[in-house]
């Protein structure tokens, strides 16, 4: 039998891989394994668990966002220097495709479903191509189920794909340009079978909305929310979604009985001057002025909000960083995820910083390593990078300190009356002040802001 190695790579374990309740399987890997045919032996060799050592193969696939793609590059160089062919995959590799191949002996862009039989019938003839293009597939015709038992045992999360694209296109994300701008939808009925073959209690959906945009993705939704209570699979899960969910608040009542603990929302900012820039419509759309009734919607069905924002716009003041502070403790929002804006490759961000010649760190691919949204990698103009570093310290500090820490916590519990779900956000919350406290930042600038800083 032939033997695929496949790789996730870690490199630096700082941010979200500080900690268990934050780190996740890598299930694009799961995909191709289980894409792969039947003749060859396949293992996932995973950095999140495991130490890199060399082992025999006769293929290595690795995956990589831009934050890994060094350590992607140096495992594929160990590999191509004793002649065994690599390929690369993932959301890096689809967006810089000719970089990539410099470290490879071939790339596979974008979704590898359609493709990857063919990758491997070449490889068997010994014709490898150099660039494969996966195009985005039809989840409707899509039963394929992910090989979990060749995922770390150790994983808490057990992870689920049901939709791909967004129709959104925010100028920071590389979603849209990844995956298309089409809401693409699996078939309940193939969800639920996958969801009823996972063994453990906790589950990820890693959809970038689970809950989608417009009716037909509701419906969607509330069936696939009545198929998991109907069938009682008893799991505990949390989803991304977006403001526009409690539009229907059916959905969520759905959500909180089929064992959704908490969601992820992007809410990014509290000015709408950024919104416009992030082009974060459906935001604009509902209103900051309104972040809190989107909050207690969830709340009232016992479902914690984790928000998502972005500091390190353009023209962000030291009274910003104050009100912006102020309102997230006021907010109700159980778990913070505070990031620096980051360009990514791909994103029209990155190409409007390129076109302004304000991109601080260009010595590719090394300078990656920055790109993981706690670095600040472009010119800023009205403040320094330094500056953002001291005002991520001076929010973080007052959002993980007492009393602001432990009266959220208590908070949390008396807006969702659930012990399990708080439970799971208190565990995310320690998750997430470990990141900071990891972060290169925390020790190195000071957690107060000077009246005079910018
Ligand atoms: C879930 C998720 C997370 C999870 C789990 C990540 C994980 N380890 O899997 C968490 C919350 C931890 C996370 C963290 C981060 N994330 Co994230 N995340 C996602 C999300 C929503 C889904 C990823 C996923 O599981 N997809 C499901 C699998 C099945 O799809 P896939 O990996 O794309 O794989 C398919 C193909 O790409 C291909 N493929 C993949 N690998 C390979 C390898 C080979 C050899 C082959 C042939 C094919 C192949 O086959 C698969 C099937 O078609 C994506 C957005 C998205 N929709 O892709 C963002 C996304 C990947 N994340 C992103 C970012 C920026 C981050 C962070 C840096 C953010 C931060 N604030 O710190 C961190 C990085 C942490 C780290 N180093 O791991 C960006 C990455 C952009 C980039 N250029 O790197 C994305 C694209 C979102 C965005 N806003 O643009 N993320
Ligand atoms: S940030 Fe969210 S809403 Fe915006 S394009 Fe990315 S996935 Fe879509």
């Amino acid at each position: 039998m032939k033997r695929l190695l496949l790789i996730n790579p870690v490199g630096r374990k700082s941010g979200y891989l500080s900690s268990r309740s934050t780190t996740f399987p890598p299930l694009g890997l799961a995909y191709v394994a289980s894409l792969t045919p039947p003749h060859w032996q396949i293992k996932i060799l995973d950095e999140n668990f495991d130490d890199f050592k060399f082992e025999e193969a006769d293929l290595v696939g690795i995956t990589a966002f831009t934050s890994n793609i060094n350590r992607a590059y140096e495992i594929a160089k160990i590999y191509r220097e004793k002649k065994i062919k690599v390929i690369l995959g993932g959301i890096h590799a689809s967006m810089l495709p000719d970089e990539a191949l410099q470290f490879a002996d071939a790339v596979v862009i974008g979704e590898a479903e359609n493709i990857w039989g063919k990758v491997i019938h070449d490889f068997d003839n010994n014709s490898l191509l150099q660039k494969y293009n996966g195009g985005v597939v039809d989840l409707t015709k899509f039963d394929i189920i992910p090989r979990r038992d060749l995922l770390h045992s150790n994983y808490f999360w057990r992870t689920v794909q049901t939709s791909r694209g967004c129709p959104l296109n925010c100028n920071f994300c590389s979603v849209s340009k990844y995956l298309g701008m089409q809401y693409r939808q699996r078939k309940t009925e193939d969800i639920l079978k996958e969801l009823e073959g996972i063994k453990g209690d906790y589950i990820t959906f890693v959809d970038d909305n689970l809950i989608g945009y417009g009716k037909e993705a509701y419906t969607r939704a509330k069936e696939l929310f009545r198929g998991m209570i109907n069938l009682k699979l008893n799991k505990k899960w949390w989803m991304q979604t977006s403001i526009n969910a409690v539009d229907d608040e059916e959905i969520i009542k759905l959500a909180a009985e089929a064992g959704c603990m908490f969601v992820f929302i992007g809410f990014e900012s509290i000015t709408t001057d950024s919104l416009i820039n992030f082009r974060k419509g459906v935001n604009i759309k509902v209103g900051v002025e309104n972040y809190k009734k989107v909050v207690d919607v969830f709340h009232k069905y016992g479902i914690g909000v984790l928000g998502a924002f972005i500091i390190g716009s353009d023209h962000e003041t030291v009274n910003y960083y104050k009100k912006f502070t102020e309102f997230l403790i006021k907010s109700s929002i159980d778990i913070f995820q505070i990031t620096l804006l980051t360009p990514l490759p791909g994103t029209d961000f990155i190409e409007q910083l390129k076109k302004e010649n304000r991109l601080l760190y260009t010595n590719y691919p090394l300078d990656w390593d920055k790109y993981r949204f706690s670095y600040i990698v472009h010119q800023l103009n009205g403040s320094t990078p330094e500056s953002i570093y001291t005002a991520s310290n001076y929010i973080k500090k007052r959002l993980y300190s007492f009393p602001a820490y432990q009266l959220r916590s208590l908070k949390t519990f008396l807006n969702i009356k659930k012990i399990a779900n708080w439970f799971a956000i208190y565990k995310i919350n320690q998750g997430y002040k470990k990141g900071w406290k990891n972060s290169h930042y925390y020790s190195k600038y000071p957690s107060d802001l000077p009246k005079n800083l910018f």
